[in-house]
């Protein structure tokens, strides 16, 4: 399985379009592309070929479900993914040029600067679980109604109604993009149950497939697991459909150190209990057999 992702790699770097990106880095690109991991008996989309860090992208994942946008839980967890889009935004606003691991510090250290300074915006979180909703009055005006939870809907109706083609969480709110630090890059997850197992499309619009596939594919089958665990399903079938699938120009020597090497073994995933919902697992409830990575590859990420 691991060599579709080595083979999607190759496929962008030696054909991909060459295109000066919204970062400024320069990519090569392809439009379109499909992977498709089967999470029978644990298997999980878990690279070999580097070390991923899994347990960071679980911490995200979990954070993603307590609906929460700002980084500072993440940064006292020592999860550093998102820390250069609000350090970048701070920088900008403030004109104070502080330093990436300064501006970290003092997120930590300082609840009311990370009130301030900490938050992406609208993001994943409020979207899955707080999506905002509008009640028209008699008058024609609207107010604010009650947030929609989409991750408890969908468990709702995987359990009510296993059949529906309905089962989407949504990412991409039209209206608040602009407030975002960043839009949706995994935008759309739907399930799908057939035969007892619960599969999964989802459909990434921007994919930068060095440094964020790897964590995607892991996280998006981590959710299949806990939603199949909360409803009473086997996991099945992870199909990630990618949309602007690029590689960053400044990436190369991680892709041909990458390329160079041979996928081994082959991981699996053990959830140790079965919490009461989907909002309530912890990153102890994770455990991972036989993995044996090779080395980590260290490459920047384009912010
Ligand atoms: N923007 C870009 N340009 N690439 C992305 O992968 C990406 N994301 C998220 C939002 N915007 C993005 C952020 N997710 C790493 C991994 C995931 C990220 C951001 C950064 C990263 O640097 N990984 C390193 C180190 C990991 C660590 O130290 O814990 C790695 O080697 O994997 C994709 O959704």
């Amino acid at each position: 399985p691991e060599q579709q992702y080595l083979d999607l790699m190759q496929q962008i770097w030696e054909t991909g379009s060459q295109r000066v990106d919204r970062t400024g880095i320069g990519t090569r690109s392809i439009a379109g592309a499909m992977l498709r991991y089967d999470l029978a008996d644990g298997a999980m989309p878990l690279l070999t070929t580097k070390r991923v860090y899994w347990k960071t992208a679980t911490r995200e994942m979990l954070w993603f479900l307590t609906g929460e946008t700002n980084i500072r839980p993440l940064v006292l967890q020592g999860v550093k993914i998102w820390n250069e889009w609000p350090h970048a935004r701070y920088v900008k606003e403030s004109g104070d040029d502080v330093s990436l691991d300064e501006f970290v510090q003092r997120i930590a250290d300082d609840e009311a600067f990370a009130a301030r300074w900490g938050d992406l915006g609208p993001v994943y979180g409020k979207q899955w679980v707080d999506w905002p909703t509008y009640r028209y009055r008699k008058d024609g005006l609207y107010e604010r109604g009650e947030g929609i939870n989409q991750v408890a809907e969908v468990i709702d109706s995987l359990r009510n109604n296993p059949g529906s083609r309905r089962h989407i969480i949504e990412g991409w709110n039209v209206a608040e993009l602009d407030r975002m630090a960043l839009p949706p890059c995994h935008k759309t997850y739907q399930f799908h149950v057939a035969e007892g197992r619960l599969n999964c499309m989802l459909y990434q619009r921007s994919c930068d497939v060095a440094l964020g596939l790897p964590f995607n594919l892991w996280s998006a089958a981590l959710l299949v697991r806990m939603m199949a665990q909360q409803v009473g399903l086997e996991p099945g079938e992870l199909v990630w459909m990618g949309g602007d699938v690029h590689l960053y120009l400044n990436h190369e020597d991680l892709i041909t150190e990458q390329l160079g090497r041979t996928p081994c073994g082959s991981p699996t995933l053990e959830i140790s209990r079965k919490p009461e919902t989907i909002f309530d697992y912890k990153i102890d409830d994770f455990v991972v057999h036989d993995y044996a990575p090779q080395a980590p590859i260290k490459a920047p990420v384009a912010v």
